[in-house]
């Protein structure tokens, strides 16, 4: 053969161990866990399962989509000039007619309150469309605004560009303007066909977010909706965006009040779809149709990965508005949420181990109020003077065996200090040359590597006695803690339970002034 006869003895060489390493890796990957999944067999110990969850780690994508830690949702349609929460899709689309509409003021607000992805509700359960897509007259095409020429997606989509933040759209699967909404096999068709369009003819998609109601078509009946195909559709034409919260890579956190679980964890026991899905795509990636309760208080804890037959990494999401309704409504101008209610859904939020996604409603204008714009604002400025000063930088850190270890404020969550392997606790001492006045505490796991940690105490020296300052459970990507104002010169971190040996990113002491 043309290849053989090429291949002198020195390539042979390298052939023999190209293909001697391609085999240990492959006993490797079988033996070690490479995915965001695993499944439980029916002989695994106990120990052994904790150690599985332990491995299960993010794919690329999770865990970029995790570094996020802010996005935003513009809820804004037909609903918007129609004062109404969900339309019925009877509404002319005559008038829809924003006169100032300018989405580079939307997504300048969100960039510069720090966020890095906003999701437009590219069509509502009301099926109005904010694209001319081809396959419905219920869109901006048929409105007054701009002549029917507009193309709402194309302005935020090309804001985004210009502001360098990501773009993700939200695709309500419930469509009740639409005359096959009911007819599984007609509507899937007409889905695929707005879903092609959207990820087809605006660039890079980064999050297509689903919701899962599901209402009566004019025949009576409810469509199955076909997510598989969806999700392959999706992976083929934009492999990068993370599908949420109806998809396999973002999980509803379970509330909309902005507030997340306490105890949160990103690994949870995979349902019968996904370990269908797992068995099917063996070392890949999952595709699957989340289903069970997700609103639950106790999704991951060893009782229930005990009981798993799999186990998936599928961390959460926490949606909320800044405003009462998801829409914009002129009565709820004066009831934005101030910028502490937002500084503590971001610790209840991102500070538990979720992504924040806040939405924030454009007008009736087709402009982000300027309520909205000071709230944030007030936030952002807050949220900058807290986080401006990490007191454990001006420590020395030392780990159990006296080594010293500055990882753990180098601002990069993927390099860690990692406890000794089979050592499922850990001891952080930080010594301060002179006082310091502390009352928050932010610690991150370096997820890349998998969640560990299921409980930890922060203390500091009192006199000659350790006093506990703070303590919780579960860290994952990023945990914060508020606390009475404490001062030493002497602080430690110990981590006191674990699944697997702890490997802590970053630890930081703040002070807040309110
Ligand atoms: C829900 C919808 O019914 C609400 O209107 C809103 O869009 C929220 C984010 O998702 O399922």
């Amino acid at each position: 053969m043309y290849i053989n006869s090429e291949i002198n003895s020195m390539g042979r060489i390298f052939f023999f161990f190209g293909f001697l390493i391609l085999s240990l890796n492959v006993a490797y990957a079988q033996d070690h866990q490479t995915g965001n999944q695993v499944l439980i067999k029916a002989g695994d110990s106990d120990a052994e399962i904790i150690r599985k969850a332990a491995n299960v780690r993010p794919s690329r994508r999770q865990l970029n989509w995790q570094k996020l830690e802010l996005t935003a949702f513009f809820h804004f349609g037909i609903n918007t000039f129609t004062s109404r929460e969900w339309g019925d899709g009877t509404e002319d689309p005559k008038i829809f007619n924003p006169t100032k509409l300018d989405a580079r003021q939307w997504v300048k607000t969100m960039k510069e309150a720090g966020f890095k992805q906003v999701i437009l509700t590219a069509k509502h359960h009301d099926g109005f469309c904010l694209w001319p897509s081809k396959f419905t007259e219920h869109s901006v095409k048929n409105s007054e605004w701009k002549n029917g020429k507009g193309d709402v997606v194309k302005e935020v989509a090309e804001a985004c560009k210009y502001y360098k933040i990501g773009f993700g759209i939200y695709l309500s699967p419930w469509d009740r303007n639409h005359k096959d909404y009911g007819d599984s096999k007609l509507y899937n068709a007409y889905f695929i066909n707005q879903l092609t369009e959207l990820l087809s003819n605006y660039g890079k998609v980064d999050e297509v977010w689903f919701d899962g109601a599901n209402g009566t078509g004019p025949n009576g009946k409810k469509p199955v909706y076909d997510f598989n195909n969806w999700y392959k559709l999706i992976r083929k034409l934009q492999p990068k965006a993370t599908i949420a919260v109806m998809g396999p890579d973002v999980r509803w956190v379970g509330t909309e009040t902005g507030y997340g679980r306490i105890t949160e964890w990103s690994v949870l026991p995979a349902d019968d779809n996904m370990l269908a899905a797992i068995a099917e795509n063996a070392q890949k990636e999952v595709t699957f149709v989340p289903n069970g309760d997700k609103m639950a208080e106790d999704l991951g804890s060893r009782n229930k990965i005990l009981k798993a037959k799999g186990l998936v990494w599928y961390p959460a999401e926490t949606d909320v508005s800044i405003r009462e309704g998801w829409f914009y409504h002129p009565d709820q101008d004066q009831k934005v949420k101030t910028s502490k209610q937002l500084m503590e859904i971001y610790f209840a939020s991102v500070g538990r181990n979720s992504v924040l996604l806040l939405n924030v409603p454009p007008n009736k204008e087709g402009l982000i109020s300027e309520n909205d714009i000071r709230a944030l604002k007030d936030w952002t400025f807050l949220r900058n003077e807290l986080f401006a000063l990490n007191l454990a930088k001006e420590a020395k850190i030392t780990a159990a065996d006296g080594k010293t270890v500055s990882h753990m404020v180098d601002g990069n969550e993927e390099t860690s200090y990692m406890a000794p392997p089979k050592d499922t606790s850990a001891l952080i001492n930080l010594s301060f040359a002179k006082t310091i006045k502390f009352n928050v505490l932010c610690l991150q796991e370096n997820i890349a590597t998998g969640q560990r940690v299921e409980k930890f105490v922060l203390e500091y020296k009192d006199g000659e006695t350790w006093k506990t300052a703070t303590e919780g459970t579960t860290i994952g990507y990023k945990r914060l803690l508020k606390f009475n104002e404490i001062s030493t010169n002497a602080v430690r971190l110990r981590i006191l339970a674990a699944r697997l040996n702890p490997t802590i990113a970053e630890l930081g002491l703040y002070h807040s002034k309110e």
